[in-house]
């Protein structure tokens, strides 16, 4: 059906949410890679806001994917446009005003979605799939299309960073996937991308970020006060995530007049659960599948203040949430072990 439609098209055009992550861009590389070996048509992809991890940046770099950013793109040049690992009407997600999205291939629940049945042809939605570039990868292999390298490397690395190197989130199909891409990856590529180098500011954000951890039951909850980008916020999370008896993790991060918040539960917990209990009371918005789920809350003014304010409500409906009121906090480094 995907491939019906796209046969009847001339050009597409490729779109995601904003600072692509890896899983975005895997997705977008390989339905592009679809567009052109299954159904012959060229295709373009453009972006909002910045690839900001190191990894990121090494797989665009490593795998030399091309792109534009979407303010400099001529929107009447295209007659088709696809939205991955995202939906119509999410927070962190821009489409210019009057375009319609004929494709959505998403894994994401979340409220905000405004799918339009009328307007959108191809809708492939599956929270139960660890990756959005799994369901790409599948119309690629259920094709029969054997993928270049670089569309194998891309996808693989999507669906390993989502999943977590196949450990969360993940489905049979998650799985299969990753078997057929597997013949045709660049395993140097994908090591280099793997285990890029880190500026010295990461690890000055790092340090700042631990030195505000606090600790409670199978609870941890980190606000990085005003920060660099929702990404570290959200890898920050994965970093605490891994310590010893915690069972969920909650960070925050300012930028701008946004307040990111990334939650992270053990296998089988209710990310996306504990992320509307802890905004419950605010006025944003937010998405997740399994064990991972983020969000975004748009504060009207910027000052310390009102961060501070904001921090602990959302602790205190954390707190809640996971029936740890009325303990406190340790700070990392102040307990005995
Ligand atoms: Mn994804």
């Amino acid at each position: 059906m995907l491939r019906d439609l796209l046969r009847t098209r001339q050009r597409l055009l490729v779109l995601t949410h904003n600072n692509p992550d890896p899983d975005s861009l895997g997705g977008a590389i390989g339905l592009m890679e679809f567009a052109r070996l299954a159904c012959g048509i060229e295709s373009k992809l453009a972006i909002t806001g910045k690839i900001l991890r190191a990894e990121n940046q090494a797989m665009v770099r490593e795998l030399a994917v091309e792109m534009d950013r979407l303010d400099a793109i001529k929107l009447s040049d295209y007659d088709c446009v696809a939205l991955v690992d995202t939906q119509p009407g999410f927070s962190h997600t821009f489409v210019p005003a009057g375009t319609n999205v004929d494709i959505v291939i998403d894994h994401h629940v979340c409220d905000d979605a405004k799918l339009d049945p009328s307007v959108t042809a191809f809708v492939d939605v599956r929270p139960d799939i660890g990756a959005t570039s799994t369901l790409v990868g599948s119309y690629l292999m259920n094709a029969g299309v054997e993928p270049s390298t670089q569309a194998a490397t891309a996808l693989h690395y999507g669906i390993r960073t989502d999943t977590a190197d196949l450990s969360r989130n993940v489905s049979e199909l998650d799985v299969e996937v990753v078997d057929f891409l597997s013949h045709y990856i660049d395993r140097q590529t994908l090591a280099a991308i793997t285990n890029p180098s880190l500026p010295v500011a990461y690890f000055r954000t790092l340090k700042d970020a631990l030195s505000k951890v606090r600790l409670y039951d199978g609870l941890t909850l980190c606000s990085l006060g005003r920060t660099t980008s929702a990404e570290m916020v959200a890898e920050v999370a994965d970093l605490l995530l891994r310590m010893e008896g915690v069972k969920a993790v909650f960070c925050g991060g300012l930028i701008g007049q946004s307040y990111y918040v990334s939650v992270r539960t053990e296998v089988g917990g209710d990310a996306w659960g504990l992320i509307k209990a802890g905004m419950d009371t605010e006025d944003g918005s937010c998405g997740g599948h399994g064990s991972v789920a983020g969000g975004s809350i748009t504060i009207d003014c910027a000052d310390s203040r009102t961060l501070r304010r904001l921090e602990r409500r959302l602790e205190r409906n954390v707190l809640k949430a996971m029936g740890v009121s009325g303990s406190n906090a340790v700070k990392l480094g102040e307990d005995d072990d």
